[in-house]
């Protein structure tokens, strides 16, 4: 497995596996959200395609598709599921049969230990007791798991979820407040470490890693004041999460900006950052969708919205994305980049420029893509196949800059495209299809039915192999 790129398709717990309550699982931040009146759309994860009952079916078909690695999350209230400290031997169960299933096709597991879905009792992620409950939690699973799972990967996305929870206010706890967003990162940052403290205690063969969201960013304009604008959207959307977890610090430059916007950072341990310093990430995980393209911030207090709805025609500007960071950074738009119908960029050069950020910036560290997908509604014939051409045009352009990165030099193992399955899209509900096998969440069975991409990727993945 150690040299062999690997190709393959991610999930993540609450998005797929349905089961909410079963076998003995406690509730998860998100199952508490969604049955609560914010959730205003009423739409939840609670069965979604089901994963939980169907993963047999879901693996067996990786395996037709040519797929040798599959990424998906445990749910940390499935092993944990009150703040107790015992252990729900049937959460194992799932994932341990779960696990057999790839091992029988030659599929290699590339598992995260939370993927926004933290248990209810720990709350949020400003709970101080975080870094400490989720190193036990992490290692828990690596005593049970240990080298049956090669990657493991402690948190998916700390910039986009904290973002989420404490900017845009989209994810539960649904807040507005950088105090706390600031913190949330922190305690991220601190949760990644001491996991990792915990891994490198058991001398597993496997490695660790972290799951990083945000592109380089980049600006229509290279005046003094715009780099200077990249340069603050980069430590905001990377630098905080890649530092501490591939360099084990932060510069001083990150904080001393971060004090001059205002927040108090009497939070952060002498003793954290220690642990921060000598627990580094063996590889990092690159999801792809966008880039950060920013100006000069002109003015206004910090905010930023997303799309939910799904309804960007193209002219309606209220449906784009839209970021200003006090004192910071203002997001540009480039009206030669088409947007997705939820006002997102569809840029695909952005993910060799990120690539070669990490190189440059951090030298040859390990990467897996470990997210690339394309959100559309799709339309199924009476078969319910769906010629899904807008999104294998989308896949194949970011892969042929993956590929080109790779062979400029950068690091870059394998590949996953987001999502295996249809399933749930948080905020977006079950419209935005990002699968390459659609589920059927009408006919009672949730029929999974591979479309076009799926064929597309198999044949793909044949003919680079063995790159
Ligand atoms: C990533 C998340 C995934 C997934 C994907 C698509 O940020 O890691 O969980 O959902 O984005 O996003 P969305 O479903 O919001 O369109």
């Amino acid at each position: 497995m150690k040299d062999k790129f690997l190709w393959g398709s991610a999930t993540a717990a609450y998005q797929c596996e349905g089961a909410w309550d079963e076998d003995g699982k406690g509730p998860s931040i998100w199952d508490d959200y969604c049955h609560s009146t914010a959730n205003l759309t009423g739409i939840t994860g609670d069965v979604s395609c089901d994963h939980y009952h169907h993963f047999k079916e879901d693996i067996k078909m990786m395996a037709e598709g040519n797929q040798n690695t599959y990424r998906f999350s445990i749910s940390w209230s499935r092993i944990l599921p009150k703040d107790d400290h015992v252990v729900n031997e049937a959460g194992f169960r799932f994932y341990d049969e779960l696990i057999d299933e790839c091992e029988k096709y030659g599929i290699v597991p590339n598992v995260t230990l939370v993927h926004y879905d933290l248990p209810d009792y720990i709350g949020t992620w400003t709970n101080p007791k975080v870094s400490d409950e989720f190193a036990y939690y992490a290692s828990v699973v690596f005593k049970h798991f240990g080298n049956r799972i090669p990657l493991y990967a402690t948190i998916n996305e700390p910039s986009h979820n904290t973002a989420c929870c404490y900017l845009i206010g989209n994810y539960p706890p649904n807040e507005h407040n950088m105090q706390h967003f600031v913190e949330c990162a922190y305690n991220m940052a601190v949760c990644t470490a001491k996991a990792i403290r915990e891994f490198r205690k058991l001398n597993l063969n496997s490695t660790i890693g972290v799951v990083h969201a945000s592109g380089a960013s980049e600006s229509l304009a290279d005046t003094p004041k715009y780099l200077e604008a990249i340069k603050y959207s980069n430590m905001f959307h990377n630098d905080w999460v890649l530092d501490p977890a591939i360099k084990g610090y932060y510069e001083d430059e990150l904080i001393e900006k971060v004090k001059s916007s205002g927040i108090d950072l009497s939070f952060v341990k002498k003793e954290d950052l220690e642990i921060i310093k000598d627990n580094t990430v063996d590889w990092i995980g690159q999801n792809a969708y966008d880039r950060n393209l920013v100006k000069p911030y002109t003015g206004g207090e910090t905010t930023a919205t997303v799309n939910n709805r799904g309804d960007n025609d193209g002219t309606s500007k209220s449906a784009r994305e839209s970021k200003i960071i006090k004192g910071w950074f203002e997001v540009d738009r480039d009206e030669n980049v088409p947007l997705n119908k939820w006002g997102r960029e569809v840029y695909p050069r952005q993910i060799y420029n990120t690539l070669l950020r990490i190189k440059d910036r951090y030298g040859n560290i390990p990467i897996w893509i470990t997210e690339n997908g394309h959100g559309q509604y799709d339309i199924a014939d009476e078969n319910g196949y769906v010629e899904d051409n807008e999104r294998i045009e989308f896949l194949n352009n970011y892969l042929q800059w993956i590929l080109k990165a790779k062979e400029d030099g950068v690091n870059v193992r394998g590949y996953y495209v987001w999502s295996t399955m249809d399933l749930y899209s948080w905020i977006n509900g079950y419209k935005k299809r990002y699968g390459l096998v659609r589920v059927d969440y009408e006919d009672g069975n949730l029929k999974r039915t591979p479309k076009k991409s799926f064929y597309w990727y198999k044949d793909f993945i044949t003919k680079y192999k063995d790159i």
